[in-house]
């Protein structure tokens, strides 16, 4: 295993949050997992004549503005599911002072986890068997929390799934144009215009506020590296009140499609009812007897409207200039947001189909 450098000044400041944690003397750091939004590092330390792991990260402040807030809700969700659960699960790590985090000299909130051992999560999903497992996953993560003593959890970051909040931020974007980005993107710019209303079904459908991740990527779970079983769900910084829907819907988005979320052969974007058949089953499975009926109905609707809603968002951001998710090459947005499209369209062609399954689930 290579330890890589990391450029200055991220560096310095990562071998010293590394140190605050008592866990070992530190080793080094290697760039880890595929977050677009916080800096994660597995970091190495020696201990008891042997190596520890543990994941630190970097939190973007710029994005979850209130990291205290942030940090406040993932003692609180991680505590709950330790106590709930056995196996591996995610455990905040204290600095010497006791703290959570580690601030540096420029603000940054950086956190260490125990690192989760013979775990690996997945870019893409080739059978219904690990499709299963994610549905699984997320799905005893909604149950687990959802008896989370009161008060409310923090909004991490305030209507991450407001549809037309994202729609009206698009809609400024096009009309603002700052980078004048609106003649390459008018065919998605018309695509997005077209389904407005998709963004208040589930608004509308009064359906009941849960706990909910709404981060539900496929590879925000960690499953056992030789039997395939779901291990535990990571990446809990949006963990907040929610609609089922939008975490069914994200897992949707993100394990029926195999394909990249950035390729840029849209011919391979299609949502693939055998693994769509994998995911339904393991989350009705570990929802069984606390999703309403309701909530079931929406299911498929959630799955098109979190879609649409991600693209959305890649398209308001590569038409303001690319500052929010992380970009390597610079049409990059732009093609995020044309595979969601595309998947839209899928979802959409195959909703009735989709549909009759989760139904015929829910009455067995
Ligand atoms: C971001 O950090 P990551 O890659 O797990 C984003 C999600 C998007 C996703 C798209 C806080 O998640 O909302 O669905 O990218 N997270 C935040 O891949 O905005
Ligand atoms: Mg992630």
């Amino acid at each position: 295993m290579g330890l890589t450098m990391i450029d200055k000044p991220v560096n310095e400041n990562l071998s010293t949050a590394a140190q605050a944690f008592p866990l070992g003397d530190f080793l080094g750091a290697e760039p880890w997992g595929n977050g677009h939004i916080n800096d994660s590092y597995r970091v190495q330390y020696a201990a008891d004549g042997g190596v520890v792991y543990a994941l630190l990260q970097r939190i973007n402040h710029h994005l979850f503005t209130h990291p205290q807030a942030l940090m406040q809700n993932l003692q609180r969700v991680t505590d709950h599911i330790a106590a709930k659960c056995e196996g591996h699960t995610l455990v905040l790590q204290r600095t010497v002072e006791g703290s959570t985090v580690n601030v540096d000299p420029e603000g940054y909130h950086w956190r260490c986890f125990n690192f989760i051992p013979d775990a690996v999560s997945f870019e893409k999903v080739t059978l219904p068997s690990q499709a299963y497992q994610v549905g699984l996953a997320f799905g005893e993560f909604q149950r687990d929390v959802a008896n989370l003593p009161a008060p409310r959890l923090n909004e991490t970051i305030p209507n991450f799934h407001h549809g037309p909040t994202r729609f009206t931020a698009l809609e400024k974007a096009i009309a603002l144009d700052v980078k004048g980005r609106v003649a390459s993107a008018r065919a998605e710019i018309d695509f997005a215009l077209e389904r407005k209303a998709l963004t208040e079904v589930l608004l509308n459908a009064n359906l009941p506020e849960r706990i909910t991740h709404n981060d539900c990527k496929l590879n925000n779970v960690l499953l056992h590296q030789d039997s395939g079983e779901a291990v535990c769900v990571v990446d809990l910084d949006t963990v907040m009140p929610g609609l089922l829907a939008y975490d069914f819907g994200d897992m949707v988005r993100t394990a029926t499609c195999a394909a990249a979320e950035d390729e840029t052969d849209l011919s391979l974007i299609h949502m693939e009812m055998d693994i769509f058949s994998g995911l339904a089953h393991g989350y009705l499975e570990a929802t069984d007897g606390f999703i309403t009926r309701e909530e079931t109905e929406l299911l498929v609707t959630g799955g098109m409207f979190i879609t649409f809603l991600i693209g959305v968002r890649f398209l308001t951001d590569y038409l303001q200039g690319d500052t929010y998710f992380k970009i390597d090459r610079p049409q990059h947005n732009l093609d995020r947001c044309r595979t969601q499209f595309k998947l839209v369209e899928s979802i959409e062609a195959q909703r009735a189909e989709m549909e009759a399954l989760i139904a015929s689930l829910c009455r067995q």
